[in-house]
């Protein structure tokens, strides 16, 4: 029976050759900047571009192709997205902290975002739903958007569609590390980005890393594979439970599900329906690998339970018993938490509202999914009145005084010593 520690390590691969691929490509964007893109395209996802990217009439075109029941699903999940996200944005009191010296903060857009839209094994247009809201929302000036090429040279449809609705007229025609590096290095045609965000393979996740010591552009966070856990109890639906496992498990081979239980019946109800779900999956063999990575927890109770959750700091945790409101003011690690028997994770992969960007790998201990204030840089304000001054100075004086700094107590004291009318 392996320890706690080792359970709650995960599977990230240590080996160096990642990041000295990675650290290549990076040097050779930086160098050869568009004709390494044009390079790699072919290299990677084995085509021959024309052009680095499409533009407003491809995208329309591309994005008129999509079935009926596909756009109105786009459609709800935009919308719901968007409620949720448009209500994150609160806007700060201002504090006066002595008489005359008022305090706030306010929020300003971080100017140029790139997105980065993974498109391996799966494409996924929920990913650019759940980046592309909050930006929009947070009223970012612009919005750089990249996403590996397919076969033909062009883009899915279905990321063409959501380009429409979020009003996105180009898409730039690179995948993996070398799109990292281009939007944190700038080329001819892709600009610079303030900050990146977006999942990916390890290869994009080492360049994201690399980036953000590297080059004045910032990450939404250092995302590795996906992954749940699942507390379930005598009130659990096997099938339920299972399904939800699956659903992670179908991610990649790396992906990690894992189970947690205070009883052992439970447990093995769950192992039985999750062989037979998996059979009937197109991606069984990816989810079977995964599987092969992931395990289930025997626990006395649920309190255990929650304590085991905590130390892992699961992306996604699912409280798959009805005593979820019992459980939820001890949660303290979790990227995002799902609530009772007919809440799965698909709900907010897709659609409920809430991002699927959230941090994996036990960064849940330390960071938030992405979110409107991801894309927002809060800056605070703060304005003296002469009254102030007369307040606040003696104050400053001192502590200026005990650092040693005379000017900082100088500025403070000019201002004291001088009389003049209160109107600044
Ligand atoms: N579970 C993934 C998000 C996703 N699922 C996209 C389906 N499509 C990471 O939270
Ligand atoms: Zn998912």
């Amino acid at each position: 029976m392996p320890d706690i520690e080792t359970l709650i390590a995960r599977n990230i691969d240590p080996d160096k050759t990642i990041t000295e691929r990675v650290e290549a490509i990076i040097s050779d964007v930086k160098t050869n900047g568009d004709k390494a893109l044009f390079d790699f395209a072919e290299r990677f996802d084995g085509v021959k571009l024309e052009k680095l990217f499409i533009g407003a009439g491809e995208i329309r075109e591309l994005a008129s192709a999509i079935g009926e029941e596909q756009k109105s699903a786009i459609d709800t999940a935009y919308h719901n997205i968007r409620l949720f996200h448009e209500s994150q944005y609160k806007k700060e009191d201002k504090i006066e902290t002595m008489p005359g010296v008022t305090c706030w903060r306010d929020s300003r857009p971080i100017e140029k975002v790139g997105l980065y839209i993974p498109g391996g094994s799966a494409v996924l247009p929920s990913t650019f739903l759940m980046l592309g809201i909050p930006a929009r929302i947070a009223g970012c000036r612009e919005i750089i958007v990249c996403s590996p090429p397919q076969k033909d040279g062009g883009i899915n449809c279905f990321l063409a569609y959501v380009a429409t609705l979020l009003d996105i007229d180009r898409i730039y025609l690179c995948g993996g590390a070398q799109a990292v590096a281009a939007m944190a290095f700038g080329t001819e045609s892709i600009a610079k980005a303030d900050k990146i965000f977006g999942p990916g393979n390890q290869y994009v996740t080492r360049a994201k890393t690399i980036i953000q010591s590297t080059s004045q552009t910032a990450i939404d966070m250092p995302a590795g594979p996906s992954e749940v856990l699942v507390i379930a109890d005598e009130s659990s639906v096997p099938a339920f439970v299972a399904a939800d496992l699956l659903a992670q498990a179908e991610h990649g081979p790396d992906s990690q599900a894992v189970l947690v239980s205070n009883a052992e019946e439970v447990i093995n109800e769950i192992i039985e329906k999750l062989k037979q779900q998996l059979e009937l999956l197109p991606r069984k063999d990816i989810a079977a690998k995964a599987l092969a990575n992931s395990y289930a927890v025997l626990t006395d109770d649920l309190r255990e339970a929650m304590d085991f959750s905590n130390r892992y700091a699961p992306e996604h945790l699912i409280l798959a018993t009805d005593q979820w409101r019992d459980l939820i003011s001890s949660i303290s690690n979790a990227g995002s938490v799902f609530l009772g028997n007919l809440t799965p994770e698909s709900a907010g992969d897709y659609a409920s509202g809430t991002n699927h960007t959230l941090p994996t790998s036990a960064y849940a201990r330390s960071y938030s999914g992405v979110s409107l204030d991801s894309f927002l840089k809060k800056i605070t304000f703060q304005h003296i009145t002469a009254e102030g001054v007369r307040n606040i100075a003696p104050t400053v004086e001192v502590l200026a005084e005990l650092e040693g700094l005379q000017a900082h107590k100088n500025a403070m004291a000019v201002r004291r010593t001088m009389s003049y009318e209160d109107n600044y």
